[in-house]
This record gives C-alpha cells, sequence and structure tokens, in this order.
C-alpha cells in the first residue's frame, strides 16, 4: 500500500476510533471529576458552562440540514434537534440539562442567563457552530463523531456521581442517562456518512483532522475550565479595575 491508496472501511473506521485517546474523558478536569475530586463549585461552573455546547447543538445541526441537499439524510438529522430541543410530548435534552443545573444547585435563571460561560468555552462552541455553517455537511457531520466515544463518559457519570457527589439530585442525571442510547444511534448514522463520503486517502486523511478538530473544541473547553475553576485564575483574575 502506497499513501496514497484509499484505506478500506474497515480500516477508516479504526483510524477514527483510535482518536479516543485525544477524547476529553482523558482530560484532568474530567479526571477529577471522575475520582470525586471536584467541589460543588468546579462542578457547578462545568454544568453553567457545558450548557453553552449544549444550547448550541441544535443550532449546529441546524446549520448541518440547512447545507444538506439529501432529503433521507435530513429525515434522520432532524431527530438530533428535537432530541436537544424537545417537542409538545418531550422536554427535550436542553431541558434536561436544566433540570441537570437546578440539581446541583443551579437556578434556572441563572444557567439561561449564561452569565457563568467562560471565553475560552464561548470562542470554542462558536468555532463548532461556525464550522458546521461553512463546512460541507458531510464534513460537519464527521465532526459529530467524537460521539463514538460519549456513551462510556455518559456511563462513567451514572456509575460515579451518585456516590462521589450525593449532594447532587439523582434526577439531574437523567440527561445522561438518555444520551448513551440517543450517542448511539447518532454515531451510527454520522458514521455511514462519513465512511460513504470520504473516498480517496487524501480525504480520509481530511476526515482525521476534521475529528481532531472537533476533539480539540471539547478539550479547549476543559482547559478553560481548568483555569478558572481549579487554578481559580478566571479571566482577569489578576486586574484590579480602576474605580
Ligand atoms: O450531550 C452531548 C451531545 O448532545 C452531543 C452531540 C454531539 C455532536 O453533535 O457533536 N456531541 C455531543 C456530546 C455530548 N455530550 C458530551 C459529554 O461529554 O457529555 C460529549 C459530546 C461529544 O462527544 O461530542
Amino acid at each position: 500500500m502506497n499513501e496514497q491508496t484509499p484505506w478500506t472501511r474497515e480500516e477508516f473506521e479504526a483510524k477514527l476510533r483510535a482518536k479516543e485517546i485525544y477524547y476529553h474523558i482523558h482530560h484532568p478536569y474530567h479526571a477529577l471529576m471522575a475520582e470525586g475530586k471536584l467541589d460543588k463549585a468546579q462542578i457547578r461552573g462545568w454544568v453553567a458552562n457545558r450548557f453553552y455546547y449544549q444550547i448550541k447543538i441544535p443550532v449546529k445541526d441546524a446549520n448541518i440540514l440547512a447545507n444538506c441537499p439529501d432529503r433521507d439524510a435530513r429525515r434522520l438529522w432532524v431527530q438530533r434537534i428535537l432530541d436537544h430541543d424537545g417537542s409538545d410530548r418531550e422536554g427535550g435534552g436542553i431541558e434536561a440539562w436544566t433540570r441537570l443545573g437546578e440539581a446541583v444547585g443551579i437556578p434556572r435563571e441563572e444557567l439561561w442567563s449564561l452569565k457563568h460561560v467562560l471565553p475560552g468555552v464561548k470562542f470554542a462552541v462558536d468555532a463548532y457552530v461556525n464550522f458546521a455553517r461553512h463546512a460541507a455537511w458531510q464534513e460537519a457531520a464527521c465532526s459529530s463523531l467524537t460521539e463514538m466515544f460519549a456513551p462510556a463518559i455518559h456511563k462513567q457519570r451514572l456509575a460515579g456521581w451518585p456516590d462521589h457527589y450525593p449532594w447532587i439530585e439523582q434526577e439531574g442525571l437523567a440527561y445522561f442517562r438518555k444520551r448513551v442510547s440517543q450517542a448511539s444511534r447518532d454515531v451510527e448514522h454520522g458514521l455511514a456518512i462519513t465512511l460513504e463520503h470520504f473516498r480517496t486517502r487524501e480525504h480520509q486523511e481530511r476526515a482525521l483532522e476534521i475529528l481532531q478538530f472537533k476533539l480539540d473544541i471539547l478539550w479547549t473547553m476543559l482547559d478553560a475550565l481548568w483555569l478558572a475553576y481549579i487554578d481559580h485564575k478566571p479571566p482577569y483574575f489578576n486586574i484590579k479595575a480602576k474605580a
């Protein structure tokens, strides 16, 4: 095989899955969380900042739909928006995250005010939405494949939080419970699009770059949280505003 020969579908999928080593489950912030070592402020900071990611996911997915001329693909992709925004029957993931906020002691209005969202988190999330807005819809679909690794982190929280963080009301974890199956369903569709679309070796390498870009987004969000909530160095912590 030379460097121009395309990988087989199996090889290509294996290369995508091998990127798990960069998944944010391995970020020190999530490592401390999994070990039960975060205090209430550090958990609340994580919930309030991830809320910005959650409310932008359906906007990201709506951009993919807007760029997608394939009706069959849209019929499947549209479910992601409903999963987050909810419908008459179902509160949806954003509502479940709001319940998570209340379960960790953040009132609904405070969470929705977005006043705790760090600049670094906002820039990372906005970079994701803008990528989805301007990229080919198949490239944006490929960027959602970090969710190949998501069931593990949702299960880790469901297993660990009740013992590590007994102060968090249990029903707050409903979001993670729902995502385990929703993520697996989403990955099946996202992976099918990716394996079908990226055919030449050059394009397959591009798919790996796109996945790394999204892994960088997730990692960077936690870097901003680490500075603010672990190092206690939020933006401008050292600046004394003149009276
Ligand atoms: O709750 C998450 C979610 O709804 C999504 C959608 C998907 C995407 O379209 O990029 N990615 C994603 C993720 C969610 N939760 C993250 C977590 O750690 O709880 C993981 C994240 C992902 O892996 O991209």
